[in-house]
């Protein structure tokens, strides 16, 4: 093959192979050079695949639109392929490996014909550090190799440091025709494969993210004794200037990126308080020379909800995108020629584009972005990014919080028992749905550590996997914790305010870790009295205070039976560590 960037066989036989099944016509190795991508970029705005946006408001962005079929993940069409569907368990959809290649190869034969094939190489992981994992992505989307050059770190290093090895993921990408019926996105975690066709939205073509960074790694980290979970990682720096750091699990519309990037209330910022942003969406873990659990975030950029996000919501997000981004499904203002979306403040633009592409009317009553509506920001941007973002060696995680969006049942906030009991709080997250999404209001779906969508092998040996990861930590194993900032109160309020009070929970949480904080024992673990919050500064009265930080056993029984029920599809696959967990709980509860 003339022109590649490497010669390692297993990368050349590989490309060779897939070059001899797709037959694009011309085929192209980004290499990170910016006279490579600026080339790129301009292609894609002369073919009308990017919008450029207004150079002086939006230096260096650019706005793409979905086909209007294609605009989310689909979990129905995502596929773990294991040779057993015993291996994939049952909380994924599985197909047979041998079945899965016949049927992808069918749909990608050909199928860059007229096209160019772009080979990326990138990194999970700071290069060279001893968590990252270089993968090749092959793609026939311009689109594509610009998100992934944001959200991965790409170019010819990353091949520099892989040399000969044959430890990389393998990635197909092919746009097809973006047909719905034939669109599936697949991993298959014995070959370190993922193959997507008929899609180009993001969550289902970056393959470094969901189908790498956690459905693949997740098996990984299984064989080789690390974690890769759906964690923000934050640090909350003390007016002493020590900096301690949180790893946070939260199913989706739960505020993950706010809580990543949440500024601290007025009164704490005073005081010289700081939150430093690692991640938002990917952790990978590992035990660390010293015995600790540290920590990476795998991704070069977020990959975030644009709908909502303001500057009050999150202004360190919303300033991420100020530069070097590109949107996507978002409204198009072209008065200026910068981009909108709902929630982005209270003045629609007029003269207006919306995502599918329409001369858009914002009195008509109908949406001009896509509720999942995104923008690919560089990490960089963030005014809060973590000094450690870069760090090869990760930061070390203090404590882990699971978290959901519950009415009544969780309180505000409890820490587990152990670990082992930690395991069982994350494993029974569960979130209520929200009249933001399709489909009915309030129902319940249990999202184990919010891996749910995610994890690429039996999640019942992906919790006997978190048990003996507690037990490699032994003592220094980061405090488990579970959160809900979503309670309701009976007309239907939230109790607590949230948002950047939220660092009021996270600071209880640190002083547990260091044995400094009080806390009661109830059945279900132990949780801060009313006195061991500060509430100073915030509008909550002291009767819904008790309320938010109290355990009602009537409800809890009620949850307890609900878990069991949840518990059975895992069979002989869960652990007996669990099971006995339950039992203890229902034992507390009476
Ligand atoms: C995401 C998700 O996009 O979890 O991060 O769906
Ligand atoms: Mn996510």
């Amino acid at each position: 093959m003339n022109n590649a960037l490497t010669n390692n066989k297993s990368i050349l036989d590989w490309v060779n192979e897939k070059i001899d099944l797709v037959k694009p016509d011309k085929v192209v190795w980004i290499d990170g050079s910016e006279e490579q991508l600026e080339a790129l970029r301009a292609e894609a705005v002369a073919t009308g695949e990017m919008i450029k946006l207004n150079e002086e408001k939006l230096p260096g962005c650019y706005l793409h639109r979905t086909a209007i079929n294609d605009v989310a993940r689909v979990e129905q069409r995502t596929l773990i392929c294991t040779p057993t569907k015993e291996q994939a368990g049952p909380t994924n959809n599985w197909m047979e490996p041998g079945e899965a290649y016949e049927m992808l190869y069918n749909i990608a034969r050909d199928s860059y014909k007229g096209r160019t094939m772009y080979v990326i190489p990138y990194s999970m992981g700071p290069i060279g550090s001893m968590f990252s994992k270089a993968g090749i992505e092959l793609t026939d989307s311009i689109y594509v190799v610009l998100n992934m050059v944001i959200m991965t770190r790409v170019g010819k290093e990353v091949l520099d440091v892989l040399g000969d090895s044959n430890d990389w993921v393998r990635g197909l990408h092919c746009k097809c025709d973006i047909e719905e019926e034939n669109r599936y996105i697949c991993q298959f975690p014995q070959d370190n494969t993922i193959i997507s066709v008929n899609s180009g939205y993001g969550g289902n073509v970056l393959l470094g993210k969901k189908c790498f960074a956690l459905r693949i790694a997740s098996y990984q980290g299984k064989l080789e004794g690390w974690m890769a979970e759906h964690m923000l990682i934050l640090g909350l720096e003390n007016p002493e200037g020590e900096v301690k750091y949180i790893a946070a699990a939260f199913p989706s519309a739960c505020g993950k990126t706010n809580l990543a990037m949440l500024i601290p209330p007025e009164i704490y910022r005073n005081k010289g308080y700081k939150v430093w942003c690692v991640g938002d969406d990917i952790a990978w873990m590992r035990k660390g020379p010293d015995g600790r659990l540290w920590a990476v975030n795998p991704e070069n950029g977020f990959f975030g909800v644009a709908p909502g996000t303001n500057v009050k919501s999150n202004p360190n997000a919303l300033e991420s995108t100020k530069k070097n981004t590109i949107f996507t499904n978002v409204v198009h203002n072209l008065d200026d020629n910068t981009v909108w979306w709902e929630g982005l403040d209270k003045n629609p633009p007029m003269n207006a584009v919306n995502w599918k592409g329409e001369p858009w009317d914002c009195t008509d009553g109908s949406k001009g972005a896509h509720p999942n509506s995104r923008f690919t920001s560089p990490a960089i941007n963030c005014p809060c990014i973590s000094s450690e973002f870069e760090s090869a060696q990760g930061v070390p995680i203090s404590a882990i919080v699971f978290g959901g969006r519950r009415a009544k049942t969780a309180p505000l906030v409890y820490q587990s028992r152990d670990w082992v009991n930690g395991v069982f709080v994350g494993s029974i997250m569960s979130s209520e749905t929200t009249a933001a999404a399709s489909g009915a209001v309030g129902v319940l779906r249990r999202d184990p550590m919010a891996m749910r969508p995610f994890c690429g092998y039996h999640m019942g040996d992906y919790f006997k996997h978190w048990i003996e990861m507690g037990k490699e930590l032994g003592d220094k194993a980061p405090k488990i914790f579970n959160v809900n900032w979503f309670r309701l109160d009976d007309e239907g309020n939230f109790i607590w305010p949230g948002f950047g009070d939220n660092m009021r929970v996270l600071l209880w949480i640190l002083d547990r870790c260091e044995g400094k904080a009080n806390a009661n024992e109830t059945a279900i673990g132990y949780i801060p009295g009313i006195e061991d919050i500060d509430v100073e500064g915030i509008d909550i009265s002291e009767e819904n205070l008790k309320d938010i930080l109290s355990v009602d056993a009537e409800i809890w029984r009620e949850e307890a039976k609900g878990i069991t029920e949840f518990y059975e599809m895992f069979g002989d696959h869960l652990p007996a560590e669990l099971a006995n967990e339950l039992e203890q709980l229902k034992a507390r509860l009476g």
